[in-house]
């Protein structure tokens, strides 16, 4: 293969203290003599000039560090020159270099090639920029631990099992006579296979939902005060709040940070049984929005006693088993609150905030308490899951594969007939790693990648 050297400024645009310029090829050592008038000890930081290799020109001081290959990222030499940073410097060493030998990297085009160099696979490389795309902090937790490789493990060892029955089935193809197989032996292997590939299919799925973000949910009978609290977390007057009971009508969900999570946090219609057409719907709707939501936040009115309007969505939240805090709201007109005689009433050990949203007291704590109550359900996840559509298809496809193998093995079908949907699932994990992989395929996948990454 002809490679050339490729160069990128790895840093984002804009005002910073710093920037970083990239370089990875066969001619690094020769652009660093080019640039700097010296050869550099691999792997130690120096200060040097940089300079135009035409004119001998000035342009920067800068901090470089060469990586020898096979020893760096992409396998091959690499430099990174640790310039100024701003909207010019970055951009003039990055000239000097190109004038030097390099080209302009393409996206990604530096992980395609540790890719290439057998310095990581493919789910690896997606997880380098699932982390540097990553909006908030489960994502990056959950995407640095299939960077280092957990993912993978776990991915070769489903493939190994399958190579494994494979090669059972095979030693009776070879030797039909002197061997036979118990075949409810073999389907005992294949159905543990398929459960464990299911399992980390279903696991998978939450937590992609989980890096798209949090679905919270706020509910409670009309009139209690959802709209006030949803305003109160955004800080604005987002939702239309008046006295009259049915309000709302509608789901409204807006975004939110709350300790580094992505929240979807929605308002509901009041749930209530209700003649009113309009009223009706918003209330399917938000017992619809009560199925979807990972966190609830039950809102009762500390004004009012508690009534089969409230018990109702209790229930509802408890046959859904859904993590959710009750919140008491209006304890600015109520003398005493007793909030443990209130969620013993109501039946329920969830952890209890009491507020006031018209006046925005204990809103502070009910932040803390719903990410105390994100950080549970995050918590429950466990690692190395599978983190993009590629991936789930490519799996999916395993496990329909291994699904039709049990099938065919219980139909009594000949062994070769099984041995083929397994070479198809095998060959699926192969694609997901990357071990099997088209040049179209993988240039599609780093095109969407960070220049310089
Ligand atoms: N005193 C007091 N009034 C409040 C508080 N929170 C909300 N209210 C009032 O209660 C009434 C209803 O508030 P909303 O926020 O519209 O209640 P809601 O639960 O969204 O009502 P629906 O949309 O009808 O289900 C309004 O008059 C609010 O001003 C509070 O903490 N204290
Ligand atoms: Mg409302």
């Amino acid at each position: 293969m002809n490679i050339d050297t490729i160069c990128a400024i790895g840093t984002p645009p804009g005002r910073g203290a710093i920037a970083c310029v990239r370089v990875s090829g066969p001619d690094v050592k020769e652009i660093i003599r080019k640039i700097t008038g010296r050869s550099l000890k691999p792997r130690y930081a120096s200060l040097c000039t940089i300079r135009d290799p035409e004119t001998g020109e000035k342009l920067d001081e800068a901090i470089c560090i060469f990586y020898e290959a096979p020893g760096s990222y992409t396998g091959e030499d690499m430099l990174e020159i640790f310039c100024h940073g701003g909207y010019i410097v970055p951009n003039i060493v990055l000239k000097a270099v190109v004038k030097s030998g390099a080209r302009p990297a393409l996206p990604g085009e530096f992980t395609k090639r540790a890719f290439i160099n057998g310095k990581m696979d493919l789910v690896q490389a997606e997880a380098v920029e699932a982390i540097i795309s990553a909006k908030d902090e489960y994502t990056v937790k959950a995407t640095f631990k299939a960077m280092e490789g957990n993912l993978s493990l776990k991915l070769k060892e489903l493939r190994e099992e399958i190579l494994a029955i494979s090669a059972e089935l095979n030693v009776e193809l070879d030797y039909p006579e002197e061997i036979e197989i118990d075949s409810s032996h073999l389907e005992d292997r294949l159905k543990k296979l398929l459960e464990k590939i299911k399992n980390l299919l279903t696991k998978s799925r939450m937590s992609l939902r989980f890096s798209t973000g949090v679905n919270m949910v706020i509910v409670g009978k009309p009139n209690v005060g959802k709209s006030s609290l949803l305003n109160k977390f955004l800080d604005e007057e987002r939702v239309i709040v008046t006295d009259e009971p049915g309000t709302t009508r509608d789901v409204v969900s807006e975004w939110l940070e709350i300790d580094n999570t992505l929240v979807k946090i929605a308002d509901t219609a009041g749930i209530r049984d209700t003649f009113d057409k309009v009223e009706g719907i918003g209330v399917q709707k938000s017992l619809e929005a009560l199925k979807k939501a990972d966190l609830i936040l039950f809102v009762i009115d500390a004004s009012t006693p508690l009534d089969e309007n409230d018990h109702r969505i209790l229930r509802e939240i408890k046959n859904l088993e859904k993590e959710h805090l009750v919140v008491i709201n209006k304890i600015d007109i109520v003398e005493k609150v007793n909030p443990k005689e209130i969620v013993d009433d109501l039946g329920t050990n969830a952890h209890v905030v009491t507020i006031s949203a018209l006046k925005g007291e204990g809103i502070e704590e009910l932040k803390y308490h719903v990410s105390k109550a994100l950080k549970r359900l995050l918590e429950r996840k466990p690692d190395a899951l599978l983190f993009n559509a590629r991936q789930m298809n490519a799996l999916e496809k395993c496990g329909e594969a291994v699904e039709e193998a049990v099938k065919s093995l219980k139909m009594g079908y000949p062994n070769d007939v099984v041995a083929l949907e397994l070479g198809r699932a095998a060959r699926s994990i192969d694609q997901l790693l990357g071990l099997d992989y088209t040049e179209d395929l993988i240039d599609r996948i780093f095109s969407t990648f960070c220049v310089g990454k």
